[in-house]
């Protein structure tokens, strides 16, 4: 079975006349990305870009960030997309690491990619007002690539303190979407609400590969809001996918507004991933809706694992079983294959799994166990039916919020720069709203003083040179940080008791 490349532009250009996208900037048809995103391809190969060059993309969610998608891809170059809340050091970061011959942003974006510019980097600004695309001019015909060149790179933060670009190829991408979005019986008489950002796979794989390998039609909105979710589907919009902080919002909204509950009846499917759906807001999605959110996981490194099925009822907190295509076995803290009931890592292998991080031979390496299977770092069970729960994670010093992937280390780095900060230690702490909640503990140089301003200062501190989601809510000032024996921070110590004292 063909599964990269020449599966994708098939299925793009399979259905020529269907209308591909609707969004406050109009509306795109199959043969209109097709053309426009020859036309861009044509412009890129005439400036001299080849495959394997990478382009990086820093603008809001737009139809031309998706005719520069299928752009690079047709002239097999890697589409780096950079989160838009990033400030200029965290752009500047990935600019360095991924050294693209050009950024795409767009006006509201510019300013901070020209901050975060060391070397001089081309730029063209997309958005208003000539569409990507758009005029005459040479197109590019459409290269052949291998199934496992790589397609895109996606910054995604681990342990350590900087992002890593996950290498993600064709086949990949392809094989394990199409495998996700056939489990979940996607077929071209679906419409797809997308309000996911496209920079991260969730959105950006599942709701644009997805659309595209089944000839569906996507309603794009700019940013989430429910009330714009709920009037898509009234028009006719049959599936919807978010993170568990939206369906959040979406249930709040619909507490108030029973009409608007009863129009989400006649969607088709509603999905969520990216972090623990609880148990609560799935009843009571279903209470309001009628509808059981399908849950499934994920992550950037191997794209889409687990799911729960369509035909199946679903029971909350359960993640599902492996995708066609990916095997999953949980390990012990020594490697080694534990009976499915107890609890351990979870490992991964096949399916949408990355070929590296880009540039990183021995990091890529380390997370890989032998045999090639992945270590995720999510801690899981099997329950008595083979289905997988997400128990925790392995490491304190990964946060999720909002579906946002943070690391401690990250923020930990940018606050110990405050010239009063001698310790500090970065933790998520549960949260109803955001799944984890960050907050710092910070050990001030000398005494702690009386009505001190410190907390406020590292606030200030944190959202000045970072994405706002990754600012602290609370800041603690304490004597001293608790440490074990070999001096390492126990973490663990600080979450329970800021937890027991909201
Ligand atoms: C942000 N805010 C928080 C917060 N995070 N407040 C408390 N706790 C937190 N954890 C604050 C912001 O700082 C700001 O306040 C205010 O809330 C609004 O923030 P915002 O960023 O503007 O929020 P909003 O735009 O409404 O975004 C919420 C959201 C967004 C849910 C729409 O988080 C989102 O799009 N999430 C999706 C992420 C995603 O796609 N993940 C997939 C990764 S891939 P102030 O004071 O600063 O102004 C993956 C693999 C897989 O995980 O399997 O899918
Ligand atoms: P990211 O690196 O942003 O792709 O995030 C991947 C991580 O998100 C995984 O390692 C999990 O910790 C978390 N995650 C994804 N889906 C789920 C889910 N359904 N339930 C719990 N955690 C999830």
């Amino acid at each position: 079975m063909v599964a990269g490349w020449a599966r994708l532009r098939t299925a793009w250009t399979t259905h020529p006349s269907r209308s591909f996208l609707r969004s406050d900037r109009g509306t795109l048809s199959y043969v209109e990305l097709e053309r426009r995103a020859s036309a861009y391809a044509g412009w890129l190969a005439q400036e001299g870009l080849r495959a394997g060059d990478r382009v990086a993309v820093f603008a809001d969610t737009d139809p031309d960030v998706i005719v520069a998608l299928f752009g690079h891809h047709r002239l097999g170059v890697i589409h780096v997309p950079i989160n838009t809340r990033y400030q200029h050091e965290e752009v500047n970061h990935i600019l360095s690491d991924a050294q693209p011959r050009l950024v795409l942003t767009d006006a509201a974006h510019r300013a901070v990619v020209e901050r975060a510019m060391t070397d001089r980097l081309a730029v063209k600004l997309i958005g208003q007002p000539a569409p990507l695309g758009a005029g005459p001019g040479p197109t590019a015909p459409a290269a052949d690539h291998p199934d496992d060149a790589p397609a895109l790179m996606i910054y995604t933060s681990g342990t350590t303190a900087k992002s890593k670009g996950v290498i993600l190829p064709f086949r990949s991408i392809v094989g394990n979407v199409s495998a996700l979005t056939d489990l979940w019986g996607w077929s071209s008489s679906d419409r797809l609400v997308l309000a996911l950002p496209l920079f991260h796979v969730h959105g950006l794989g599942i709701g644009v590969y997805g659309s595209v390998l089944h000839g569906m039609s996507i309603d794009l909105l700019p940013s989430f809001d429910p009330a714009r979710v709920v009037t898509a589907i009234a028009e006719g919009a049959t599936v919807f996918m978010g993170v568990p902080t939206m369906y959040r919002r979406l249930v709040h909204h619909l507490d108030g507004d029973p009409p608007a509950a009863n129009a989400l009846r006649a969607a088709r499917l509603f999905t969520s991933g990216s972090a623990a759906l609880s148990p609560d807001l799935f009843t009571r999605f279903e209470t309001l809706t009628g509808h059981q959110i399908v849950e499934r996981y994920g992550m950037s490194e191997t794209l889409f694992t687990l799911s729960n099925r369509l035909e199946e009822r679903r029971r909350p907190g359960v993640v599902g079983r492996p995708v066609p295509g990916v095997e999953a076995r949980i390990v012990d803290e020594d490697g080694r294959v534990v009976a499915p009931t107890e609890v351990g890592e979870l490992e991964v292998r096949g399916g949408g799994m990355m070929t590296e991080y880009w540039g990183k031979p021995e990091e890529t390496s380390a997370s890989f166990a032998a045999g090639g299977w992945f270590k995720t770092g999510d801690v899981v069970r099997q329950d008595d039916r083979g289905d997988f729960q997400i128990v925790g994670r392995k490491s304190v010093d990964i946060i999720k919020s909002g579906g946002f992937k943070i690391s401690a280390r990250e923020i930990e780095d940018v606050l110990r720069d405050h010239d009063r900060v001698e310790d500090v230690a970065v933790v998520g702490i549960p949260d109803p709203e955001w799944g984890q909640a960050i907050v710092a503990v910070a050990v001030p140089v000398g005494e702690p003083i009386d009505a001190d301003t410190l907390p406020e200062e590292l606030v200030a501190l944190a959202a000045a040179r970072l994405a706002g989601y990754k600012k602290p809510r609370r800041v603690v000032l304490t004597k001293a940080l608790p440490r074990n024996a070999l001096g390492k921070i126990q973490k663990h110590v600080l979450i329970a008791s800021l937890t027991a004292q909201p």
